[in-house]
């Protein structure tokens, strides 16, 4: 399919370390994959569900050691240790090439290795980059086929150019003990072993997408970020596009998606998804910053997706999807999670493939299971999905799961302070990664798990942009859909009703609605959040925008440790926020 050189040596120098039966390039064509997806069928590697209530979806399920990232064993292999910073694990690539050498060393002997072109943006954009994944796993393939562009028309974008992330994945045996997500971000490559898990092996997503993009952005001056994108448009049909960066599982895909509570539909308000996890941004022509959504597909967390909370995800899931680790109802042929109705089948297999009893009182469906679906699916898929020049940003949200400490909404109070902001975000950990949920970690921008270089290098690549982008920057805010009383319930209704807050975000953009300031930033009065059509009090609002100083004095103390950790690459701008805080609490 090419006479690239440079592709052609490397495949030739993996093959002789996997070993495999045979070769496949992936030409991205339908009758290519209808093909794999008949095999991996006879094989058992996925089921065809009932194709009259769901034409073109399958169900999969994964080793039961192996259903999240896993964050402990992912490495940036740099030269220099420093260079990875004191947040991510470090190997020297020398050790790390030896030891996955040992791991991949014939691993694909009796398997077939497929060799997957893809592109992370639309094929051909200048601000596409181009990757080959080399793996044993056909769910990978079609996983690939649904999230990113891929195919024949890559390798001809390629052409005899270097210029491509060469990735490695093996299932290997599925051994968490030899199990490793290693990056080469000096080398352009990816090597993951002994997981068939999607962040883990999907190695357009995460690995790409996130960690070498974001080291590719700080040589070239861009940002590769975890974020949403999405579109707000008013009833004069004018839009304004709000990206956000939450941990995993922490409501990007819902609010991407969002459907406008129904005042707001009457009115004539709507919502555009661009994107649901991946955005990158650069400085555009006009001075703004723009944003793209390098992924063609959604890989969503299943549980808690329902006609209520995010129909468009549920939209998105009724055709050409696989679905990982949920339940199977065995009557019908279809699928089932928790949160999905309060149907759940008699007749069923859990997520293990085992028989389940809906009243056992354990789960059906993983936590962390999941839909792949083709973005085109979405109802609201904006219009500008494709356009690679991206989208213009009016607001970057951050924001985490916090029982207590931070309020529903606050606005920094300028790019630097923003930064600060984001750099101190702290969210309860979810099963999105394996390890303990709920404990509240420090996950500066989202990125702790995905920024592919030293934080406190990437704390200040984001000042700099800053710099460049001066009064055109963006405006930085701050959210909490996830506050709880005293009995540990959600305060704040959240999913389409965050509206209200977006609302209060584009109006603070535009200047059309005033704030108070605190200590922390500026937040709205009580009254600008618009409560009109739901069943919450005004003294909720207040409640959900209280700024306890009690909680944020003990919030400064963690802050403290995580800047020690962070250590001498910490900017002086931030140290600097960190003090005035300290005195604004006083
Ligand atoms: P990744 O794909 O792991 O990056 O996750 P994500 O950030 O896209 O999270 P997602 O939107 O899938 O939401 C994760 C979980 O949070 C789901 O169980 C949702 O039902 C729940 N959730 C999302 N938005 C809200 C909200 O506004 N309020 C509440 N209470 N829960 C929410
Ligand atoms: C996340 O964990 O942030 C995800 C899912 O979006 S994964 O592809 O596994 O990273
Ligand atoms: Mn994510």
């Amino acid at each position: 399919m090419t006479n690239n050189k440079h592709l052609l040596a490397w495949i030739e120098e993996m093959k002789a370390l996997v070993n495999p039966k045979e070769v496949v390039w992936i030409d991205g064509s339908e009758e290519q994959l209808d093909a794999l997806r008949r095999q991996a069928v006879e094989d058992g590697e996925i089921i065809k569900l009932n194709q009259e209530k769901l034409p073109g979806c399958y169900l999969h399920r994964t080793a039961i050691n192996d259903v999240a990232r896993v964050e402990h064993r992912t490495f940036i292999c740099t030269e220099r240790q420093e260079d990875a910073g004191p947040t991510n694990n470090w190997m020297s690539p020398d050790e790390a090439y030896a030891k996955l050498r040992k791991i991949f060393n014939g691993s694909m002997k009796d398997r077939t290795m497929y060799i997957i072109p893809y592109s992370m943006g639309p094929i051909g954009s200048p601000f596409s980059k181009i990757g080959i994944e080399l793996t044993d796993s056909i769910y990978v393939v079609l996983n690939m086929a649904i999230m990113t562009r891929m195919g024949k028309a890559v390798l001809e974008v390629l052409g005899d150019s270097n210029d491509f992330v060469r990735g490695l994945h093996s299932k290997c045996e599925l051994d968490e003990e030899n199990r490793y997500i290693c990056h080469f971000p000096e080398d352009n490559a990816i090597w993951s072993c002994n997981s068939g898990y999607g962040g883990n092996v999907l190695l357009g997503k995460k690995c790409f997408a996130l960690r070498i993009a974001s080291y590719l952005g700080r040589k070239e001056g861009w940002m590769a970020e975890h974020m949403l994108i999405l579109g707000i448009e008013n009833p004069q049909g004018e839009i304004k596009y709000i990206a956000a960066a939450f941990p995993s599982a922490c409501g990007k895909t819902n609010l991407a998606m969002l459907i406008p509570p129904e005042i707001y539909k009457k009115k004539g308000y709507k919502v555009w998804c661009v994107g649901d996890d991946i955005a990158w941004m650069r400085v555009g022509k006009d001075g703004r910053l723009w944003a793209c959504n390098p992924e063609n597909g959604f890989f969503g967390v299943a549980p808690g997706t329902n006609e209520k909370s995010n129909p468009n995800a549920l939209a998105s899931t009724r055709k050409n999807t696989i679905f990982t680790n949920v339940v199977h109802n065995l009557d019908d042929n279809t699928v089932w999670w928790e949160g999905l109705d309060k149907n759940p089948p008699k007749n069923a297999l859990n997520w293990k493939g085992e028989k389940w009893d809906p009243d056992s009182g354990e789960k059906g469906a993983h936590p962390n299971s999941r839909f792949t679906a083709p973005a085109k699916n979405c109802p609201c898929i904006s219009s500008e999905f494709d356009n690679p020049e991206g989208v213009p940003i009016s607001a970057i949200v951050f924001g985490g799961r916090r029982a207590k400490t931070a309020p529903l909404v606050y606005q920094s109070f300028d790019w630097q302070h923003g930064v600060f902001v984001g750099s101190i975000m702290a969210s309860e950990t979810t099963a999105a990664a394996t390890g303990q949920v709920g404990v509240v970690r420090r996950d500066p921008m989202a990125m702790l798990p995905f920024c592919g270089y030293n934080m406190g290098d990437y704390f200040t690549h984001w000042l700099e942009m800053g710099q460049v982008l001066g009064d055109k920057a963006p405006k930085i805010f701050h959210v909490n859909w996830f506050r709880t009383d005293e009995e540990g319930r959600f305060i704040w209704p959240g999913f389409g009703e965050n509206l209200r807050v977006l609302e209060w975000i584009i109006n603070r953009c535009e200047g059309k609605s005033d704030a108070v300031e605190t200590p922390i930033g500026y937040l709205p009065k009580a009254e600008s959040i618009n409560i009109e059509g739901i069943d919450i009090s005004p003294d909720t609002v207040s409640q959900l925008l209280e700024v306890d100083k009690g909680l944020w004095t003990q919030e400064v103390e963690d802050i403290k440790e995580f800047y020690e950790k962070i250590g001498s690459t910490l900017p002086q701008e931030l140290k600097d926020e960190l003090q005035a805080l300290i005195k604004r609490l006083n």
